[in-house]
């Protein structure tokens, strides 16, 4: 099966991009997640992204906070798709994060999530809808969570003053 990576451009950013691995552990697709940094091992992210084809990810979602370069600097080294996260960052609420990650030059080409948990989490459920293109499992567990979603919301009736 086609697998996902999950990198990252340090530890701190994990409690975030947590939440895109536990998306896709919940459709059973596989992943790896590692921290690979733009500016702390700079020749890691250009050895990673380069062989990220040949090691079998089908596509790579990027997580970063602050100067955010690291999803547009892995796009930079592969024709992988590149779902970017943008974390939340201490000095600026991952304003900073999300806009350097969002404003690539036209030519290569980075999928900006929102900041933060919610961002990570779709960005695993966008990485799970790449493997359902090519794996059936994958897909009915993607239709399965969107139908259960829609349920859900629709089960909880007239809303009441308290
Ligand atoms: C970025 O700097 C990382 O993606 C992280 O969001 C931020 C802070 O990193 P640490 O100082 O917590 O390692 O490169």
């Amino acid at each position: 099966m086609a697998k996902v990576a999950i990198v990252m451009g340090s530890t701190s950013d994990w409690p975030t991009m947590q939440n895109a691995a536990q998306m896709l552990k919940s459709f059973g697709v596989e992943f790896e997640a590692k921290v690979v940094s733009a500016h702390r091992t700079p020749n890691l992210l250009v050895e990673f992204a380069e062989t990220a084809h040949e090691m079998g990810f089908s596509c790579i979602i990027a997580g970063a906070g602050g100067a955010a370069h690291l999803p547009g600097m892995i796009a930079a080294h592969t024709h992988l798709p590149v779902f970017g996260c943008p974390v939340k960052s201490k000095a600026l609420n991952g304003i900073d994060s999300l806009l350097s990650i969002v404003q690539m030059p036209k030519g290569v080409a980075v999928g900006t999530l929102a900041i933060g948990e919610a961002g990570a989490a779709n960005a695993g459920l966008l990485a799970a809808q790449v493997v359902a293109l090519q794996d059936e499992a994958v897909r009915d567990a993607v239709i399965a969570f969107r139908k259960t979603q829609t349920e859900t919301v629709l089960s909880n009736g007239n809303l009441e003053l308290d």
